[in-house]
């Protein structure tokens, strides 16, 4: 076997379903035999960051690993910004990136697309992902391939693997994959004892999930077990859109002062609250009314499970929740909850469109046809999506990149084969919309919903007398019929019903809806969580 296609074999072992890539001449070789091989589908996009947010979306959204693959230089460099966010975020990602050969560089030139030295990718990328191997060596490559697509799956985090060109056809043999790294069982069952306990004492245990949870595919457990615990179940920010579609008493998703009421207090007064794979960063703790003790939580997460003043070390999450589960009650006393009313029935008048009214409108839309998985940007549409039904998301809640939401929304249409939901703000758009000219090729179809004020809103909110914060008018719903889908711009309420229910009937072309928004209109959870950030700010 040639040493790229015990590569690919690998990836396609180790969870990956397909490639998203832009090649290059460092690269053609090895991209020549992703495509001849047909080991894995593959599918070029236009510029670099949206083959890392494609790849990378692919991942969160049905596990596995996401698979970007890119030339030396130009095109690796250009997916930093992905591959960090990937990194922040707890996602899968392989980055594969083409290299010089072995003798190109003793020649003693300059390569094109070397930035400082021969190394200098390697190191940059060193700093963003969890663990990086250069196959300059086809004896050793089966190990370290190994070792590498496991730690991505296992630390669920990004992974750099550089082929050099002259190394694509070398002779290699098959991965084999590594085994999983035994589990102390005495550290776990002593582990367990005292979650139990901390959670049998408490007056009022609550369960917060995140990312990691759909990381390592535990949903359906973790709802079994908050279900036979009898535990109320919120989501992070981050982790918005998990359990969506479990039976399992979800109340909402903690935002602090910027979320809801009922969900702000169980979180805050909890005497027992156990952080399951939640990411600890500003935009799921920061905006807290009442600051959390973090310390008298549990927090189960990267690997290890820590509560008071102590940590288990070496505790995987999915032996965590597989041993709580032995141990648990075998009934189902599923905590009793009201179940939250999202905005509906947005009336289909002349009235100017506010982001309520387009939550509301998603909300009735797959009230009718079905749900629909969302990728959302980062900017007030995701804000908006917290209005929205539970149903599937990725979005960049805690790295806050902008160019996430449309590649990202291919990337799921790739993986799951689902139409999607696409929200994204006209900022964000005018950097990666374009990656939707690569539906048609593909028979992608997605909804895509740009929220067009015209402006960099969520930082005017922060700093209103700054006038960079204008951006100009563009058309983008002109722009769709050039790039092979259909565009419609809507400014009311009744011309967003007939333009989603148009969008939504018409299949094989991507549906873009521009909705003019007035600058300074904002969703309710926006405001909410601007004047919390700068409440704490001013108290700081
Ligand atoms: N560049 C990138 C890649 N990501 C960012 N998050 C930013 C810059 C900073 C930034 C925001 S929010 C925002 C910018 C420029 C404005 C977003 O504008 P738009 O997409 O039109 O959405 P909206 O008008 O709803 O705000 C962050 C979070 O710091
Ligand atoms: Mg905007």
């Amino acid at each position: 076997m040639k040493l790229t296609e015990s590569l690919l074999q690998a990836l396609k072992a180790h969870g990956a379903r397909q490639i998203f890539g832009i090649p290059g001449d460092f690269a053609l070789p090895f991209f020549k035999i992703i495509e001849e091989s047909q080991i894995l589908p593959l599918y070029t996009l236009s510029h670099e960051p949206g083959v890392g947010f494609a790849a990378d979306a692919a991942a969160r959204m049905v596990g596995g690993l996401g698979v970007a693959a890119v030339t030396y230089g130009a095109g690796a460099l250009n997916m930093i910004n992905p591959v960090a966010a990937a990194y922040a975020e707890k996602s899968p990602l392989v980055v594969l990136s083409g290299g010089p050969g072995k003798n190109e560089s003793r020649a003693g030139l300059l390569l094109h697309h070397q930035a400082k030295t021969l190394d200098s990718q390697f190191q940059i990328f060193r700093e963003i992902t969890c663990d990086q191997v250069r196959l300059d060596d086809a004896g050793r490559a089966p190990s370290d391939i190994a070792r590498v697509l496991g730690n991505c799956r296992r630390l669920s985090r990004p992974v750099y693997i550089e082929l050099p060109r002259d190394m694509v056809g070398a002779p290699c043999q098959a991965v084999r994959a590594e085994p999983a790294p035994a589990v102390d069982q005495d550290a776990l069952d002593a582990c367990v004892d005292e979650i139990r306990e901390r959670l049998k004492r408490a007056a009022r245990p609550a369960l917060m999930v995140g990312v990691e949870v759909r990381r390592f595919g535990l949903e359906q457990r973790v709802a079994e077990l908050a279900r036979r615990l009898g535990l109320p179940v919120v989501t992070s920010f981050m982790g918005r859109g998990l359990l969506a579609d479990a039976d399992v008493p979800l109340i909402g998703t903690y935002m602090g002062v910027a979320g809801l009421p009922e969900v702000t207090e169980l979180v805050e007064n909890s005497d027992g609250l156990f952080l399951l794979g939640v990411i600890i960063c500003d935009t799921n703790f920061g905006v807290s009314a009442s600051k959390i003790d973090l310390r008298k939580t549990i927090q189960a997460l990267d690997g290890q499970v820590s509560m008071g003043y102590h940590s288990y070390p070496q505790i995987p999450l999915t032996a965590l929740v597989d041993r709580l589960l032995e141990g648990a009650p075998a009934g189902d006393s599923a905590y009793a909850m009201t179940p939250r009313i999202f905005p509906r029935g947005m009336v289909a008048d002349q009235a100017t469109l506010t982001p309520t009214d387009i939550a509301a409108a998603v909300n009735d839309l797959m009230a009718e046809h079905g749900k629909l998985p969302i990728a959302s940007d980062i900017g007030d549409c995701l804000f908006t999506a917290m209005d929205i039904e539970h149903t599937a998301l990725v979005a960049p809640g805690y790295y806050a990149t902008m160019g996430f939401g449309v590649p990202a929304g291919l990337g799921v249409q790739a993986a799951t084969g689902q139409r999607p939901l696409i929200l994204v703000g006209d900022g964000a758009f005018q950097m990666t919309g374009w990656e939707l000219g690569n539906c048609q090729r593909y028979g992608w179809d997605p909804i895509v919903l740009v929220f067009n004020n015209a402006s960099w809103e969520m930082l005017r909110t922060f700093q209103p007398e700054s006038s960079f914060n204008d951006l100009g008018h563009w058309g983008f719903a002109e722009m769709a019929g050039g790039l092979g889908g259909d565009g419609i711009r809507v400014a009311t309420r009744a011309e967003l019903k007939a333009a989603l229910d148009s969008a939504v009937a018409k299949r094989g072309r991507f549906q873009l809806i521009e909705m003019s928004i007035p600058r300074g209109v904002l969703s309710a959870t926006l405001a909410r969580f601007v004047a919390g950030v700068k409440q704490l700010n001013a108290a700081r």
